[in-house]
């Protein structure tokens, strides 16, 4: 099993959040929430209003999301569906822990607590998208009013 830290169209409650809970893409388990330990700028842009966090440590927010394992099969399915290498690439990062779900095995790390998952971070941005407005929470449908356009086949970040 791997961790992933989602921030984007996967949290629950966002648009692409049922493509990890679609058994025929592997499984997934919900381990918890928190934030990244160190700043990064998340934007949302391109012809589709896809949030992406610039990989660009040091600028814009500590930015929040939750924290799932997957196994091989569902990692294989979120990097195909994030478009590694060309969008995003796949990079490690350290969070600090909010609220950890209660695992039958494993420990459970106190709130505020340091650990690491991959999340998907891009150095392929085009350079204006660093003078966007930088968001701490994503929100598809929050008052920025960029709500994400459904992409219904891949590769999903066609722009
Ligand atoms: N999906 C991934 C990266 C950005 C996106 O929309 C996520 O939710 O973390």
């Amino acid at each position: 099993m791997t961790r992933v830290f989602v921030y984007g169209t996967l949290k629950k409650g966002q648009p692409n959040y049922c493509r990890m809970f679609d058994r025929s893409n592997g499984r997934t388990q919900f381990v918890g929430t928190a934030k990244t330990a160190e700043k990064f700028p998340l934007v949302i842009a391109g012809v589709h209003n896809i949030p992406y966090l610039l990989n660009i440590p040091g600028q814009g927010h500590q930015v929040h999301g939750e924290i799932y394992e997957v196994d091989d099969q569902m990692l294989e399915f979120l990097d195909a569906f994030e478009g590694v290498p060309a969008h995003y690439q796949r990079t490690a990062t350290k969070l600090e822990v909010k609220e950890w779900a209660a695992q039958e095995d494993g420990e459970t790390p106190a709130p505020g607590s340091v650990t690491e998952a991959f999340l998907y971070t891009t150095k392929t941005y085009r350079p204006e998208w660093t003078t966007l407005p930088t968001h701490e929470s994503y929100d598809s449908y929050g008052e920025h009013g960029l709500k994400a356009v459904p992409a219904n086949s891949l590769p999903a970040y066609v722009e």
